[in-house]
């Protein structure tokens, strides 16, 4: 793909169209770049820019109409139905995202790609690791953290990329063909964005629409919705499963053994083995062992990093224990469905600091689990009026409403006992409050240990 002196519009100025208009401007392309933020608001992401000549900036609004573009990248968290990209895909202009953009101007590498509603960063980095220790060229790109725009003109056809999307990046896929893709689970997710679960849905399938039946389509069997989108795949599919012995693919005995079944049965290790704890993380290793296998990792290299994988930060992630309380970083648990999995991973009393930025989802299936044991919610952020309403009318007695997370943190130490867990997985995004849930997981452990 040849961008020199190409019109190409760039819609986005953070993590993404920064990397993006850097590696444009070394492609000699006549770069445009539209931001909804002001000057003012960007001046040091302009700064950072101020090499690149061959750029133009609309910053503060987004334009009715932009004239002369051969080509528009759109960054993930922008939505395709603002009225100026459907007047560009009804002009016959080229949409697409940065990955699709990385996608076409890489040599060919081979792309790993994880989805899901949950689980995928651990699972990435899972398959990252294994990799990295099989001594592959590994690149761990996406939504992780790093678009995967930067690895142009650094990984080649040797390289593995394992690359985590969401389904804001899967939306925008033209061409996009991973070697081997991986569905985790689907539960309702972003619906202010996609707007019907059919949609999201949709999006995520995109993982897999260009792979042919040299590819593998990894599903989780367990999970009806991705179960099903077994029959629009052209791959070979494999599953992973926790409760049906039945699956090509990986599953798990009645002894606990994890079992690879693709041509032959091969027991890979006890699911007791594991350094990951719960039954989702049990899950995120059999995908990360199965897509491994199958593009030719050895076995004892999987094993290794499956018993020694450390959890990522803001998952699960241990801060620490004061007066017998135990401090829990869940900033990633941006979802109901994802705390639901955070407060089933323990046994003791939480105290549960929740909500967010409002993704229009429904707390009452996350509540109704939470009654077990959660014996306190602290909440703040837009969605605290939502989450107190639904808590009260399921009964919870103790509901704290907080303005910011050192109140949060101070109320949770004032509630907790010892043997409690005081827990952040607010179950939305932190887009109300904060630039990202890394730094509201970051803004919590300080105050914890300020404690
Ligand atoms: N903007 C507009 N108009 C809009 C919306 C946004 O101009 O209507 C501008 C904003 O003013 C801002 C820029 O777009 O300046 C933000 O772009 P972005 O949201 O795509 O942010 P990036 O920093 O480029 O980060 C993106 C992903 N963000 C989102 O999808 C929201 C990051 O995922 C990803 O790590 C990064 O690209 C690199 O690939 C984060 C995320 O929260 C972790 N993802 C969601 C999730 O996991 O739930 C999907």
């Amino acid at each position: 793909m040849d961008l020199k002196g190409k019109n190409v519009l760039l819609i986005g100025l953070a993590k993404t169209g920064i990397s993006t208009i850097k590696l444009l401007d070394k492609l000699e392309a006549n770069i445009t770049v539209n931001d909804i933020k002001t000057e003012e608001k960007l001046s040091d992401i302009l700064n950072e820019l101020k090499d690149i000549k061959n750029a133009k900036y609309i910053l503060g609004y987004h334009p009715e109409e932009v004239s002369h573009i051969d080509l528009a990248v759109v960054s993930p968290g922008v939505p395709l139905d603002l009225p100026f990209i459907k007047k560009l895909y009804s002009s016959d202009i080229e949409v697409i995202g940065e990955v699709e953009l990385a996608y076409r101007l890489l040599d060919n590498p081979t792309f790993v790609g994880i989805t899901g509603t949950n689980g995928k960063t651990t699972t990435t980095s899972l398959v990252g690791e294994i990799f990295k220790a099989a001594k592959e060229d590994t690149y761990v790109v996406g939504n992780i953290g790093k678009p995967v725009i930067e690895t142009v003109g650094v990984a080649d056809k040797k390289s593995v990329l394992v690359t985590e999307l969401s389904s804001f990046q899967l939306e925008s896929i033209v061409d996009f063909k991973p070697r081997v893709s991986m569905i985790l689970n689907l539960s309702p997710d972003h619906l202010n964005r996609h707007h019907t679960m059919e949609n999201y849905i949709m999006a995520k399938a995109n993982i897999f629409k260009n792979q042919g039946k040299n590819d593998f389509t990894i599903l989780n069997y367990d999970d009806e919705a991705v179960r099903e989108l077994a029959s629009k795949c052209n791959s070979q599919v494999l599953y992973f499963s926790r409760k049906s012995q039945d699956v090509r693919g990986v599953y798990v005995n009645d002894e606990g053994n994890i079992i690879i079944n693709v041509d032959k049965e091969i027991v890979l290790l006890n699911k007791d083995e594991l350094s990951l704890p719960g039954g989702h993380n049990l899950e995120n290793c059999m995908a990360a062992a199965i897509g491994a296998y199958v593009l030719g990792v050895d076995l004892d290299v999987i094993r290794e990093v499956l018993k020694t994988f450390k959890a990522v930060e803001h998952r699960l992630e241990y801060v620490r224990t004061l007066d017998g309380v135990m401090y829990v970083n869940d900033s990633k648990g941006t979802n109901p469905d994802s705390t639901i999995k955070a407060v089933t991973s323990y046994k003791n009393p939480i105290i549960l600091i929740a909500g967010g930025y409002d993704k229009d989802s429904a707390y009452d299936e996350l509540l109704d689990i939470a009654k077990e044991n959660v014996k306190a919610l602290v909440l703040m952020g837009a969605t605290a009026p939502k989450i107190e309403a639904c808590a009260k009318a399921k009964g919870f007695e103790t509901i704290k409403r907080v303005n910011d997370m050192k109140e949060a943190v101070k109320v949770s130490h004032e509630l907790a006992n010892e043997g409690d867990v005081v827990l952040l997985s607010p179950a939305c995004a932190s887009w109300d409050m904060y630039t990202s849930f890394e730094v509201r997981g970051r803004d919590f452990k300080d105050n914890v240990n300020n404690l």
